[in-house]
């Protein structure tokens, strides 16, 4: 067995959090032989909630859970953290203007990036998922100085998966057999869900499917499956979140298949033409815990146009936070 590593996650009393911390005690997220200590992260009037969620991860007798530490103390969850995964947020208000919202989640991924940068392992990974996580990401990352920008990530992964799982209803085709999907850009309905190099049984995508229903019913699908959720069930995505934030880190730390790629948002690095300063969806695979951007995909002039537009709005995202980001 190996020796424990410490597991950290905010929002833990949320939906998301509930949906979550049981699947990563069983060892669905680093594997069957990696024990982990987990530090839960609450806001104060959410602790007798986070306080009722250990009691039933307690409950599991999960053999790998060898530490339970609930708090809402950010330097105590973060300290000595391998893998940080940043779910609670600050949801929109009625009445919140987008750039209140970026303020409002700047005063907590500030200070969860300062804790991070006193405590956390130098190599540690921090998915963030609580939105808007690439620019939630990008403030965290800006306020641990110290700790490597590659050491940050934002979830697109739920994007992706819903990429996969659309293309394989239309196609006939188990999701196993499809491969070279990539979401660009921001986990956002600007996002950009990009089948041109995707494959399904081996051939290529685009010859199974017409352009029109790719361009016309697939993207938009893609993108505003977030809000269709919210409406059929009440409340967002919660198990199909957590099951994309337990993939995202599975591969990040496991590695991902072959040459088989996912979709990460990371530091952009001018890969593409995104130039550095904010955090873009790419296609990336992982090999030895570190990721690594898929280079050379031709991009057509359509894909340019949308990966622009998506650009754009993370620009836009940053320039509304520059105030936090130093
Ligand atoms: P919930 O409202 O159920 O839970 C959020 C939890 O975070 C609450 O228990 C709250 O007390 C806690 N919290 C708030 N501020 C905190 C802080 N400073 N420190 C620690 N905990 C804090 O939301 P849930 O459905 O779990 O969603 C969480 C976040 O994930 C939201 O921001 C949501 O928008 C985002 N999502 C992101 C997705 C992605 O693909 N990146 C998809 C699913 C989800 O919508």
């Amino acid at each position: 067995m190996k020796s424990p590593v410490t597991v950290t996650v905010t929002g833990a009393a949320g939906q998301i959090g509930y949906a979550l911390l049981f699947r990563i005690a069983s060892g669905d997220m680093l594997g069957k032989d990696q024990p982990v200590i987990l530090n839960l992260l609450e806001i104060t009037p959410a602790m007798g909630a986070l306080e009722g969620v250990a009691m039933e991860l307690n409950d599991c007798a999960f053999p790998l859970l060898q530490g339970l530490n609930p708090t809402d103390d950010a330097e105590r969850a973060f300290d000595k953290c391998d893998y940080g995964l940043l779910v609670g947020a600050m949801p929109r208000k009625q009445g919140m203007e987008r750039k209140d919202l970026l303020s409002a989640n700047g005063g907590i991924f500030g200070p969860q990036g300062k804790a991070l940068n006193k405590g956390a392992s130098r190599d540690v990974k921090v998915l963030v998922v609580g939105n808007p996580a690439n620019t939630n990401a990008l403030i965290a990352s800006a306020n641990a100085p110290d700790l490597d920008p590659s050491c940050f990530n934002a979830m697109m992964r739920l994007d992706h998966n819903r990429a996969i799982s659309q293309l394989a209803e239309k196609t006939g085709a188990a999701t196993t057999d499809i491969s070279g999907v990539t979401i660009w850009g921001n986990h956002s309905s600007t996002q950009f869900p990009d089948l041109y190099h995707a494959k399904v049984g081996g051939a290529e995508a685009l010859s199974k499917i017409d352009e029109e229903w790719y361009k016309d019913d697939f993207i938009p699908t893609v993108q505003q499956r977030g809000a269709a959720i919210i409406k059929a069930r009440g409340a967002s995505s919660a198990a199909s979140a957590a099951s994309a934030a337990i993939d995202h880190m599975r591969n990040w730390a496991l590695g991902t298949e072959g040459s088989e790629w996912v979709s990460m948002a990371v530091p952009a690095d001018g890969s593409y033409g995104i130039e550095p300063g904010i955090m873009f969806g790419y296609p990336c695979t992982c090999a030895n815990g570190k990721y690594e951007i898929v280079q050379g995909l031709d991009l057509n002039d359509f894909a340019k146009e949308k990966i622009a537009a998506t650009e754009a709005e993370l620009r836009e995202e940053r320039a509304a936070v520059e105030h936090l980001l130093s």
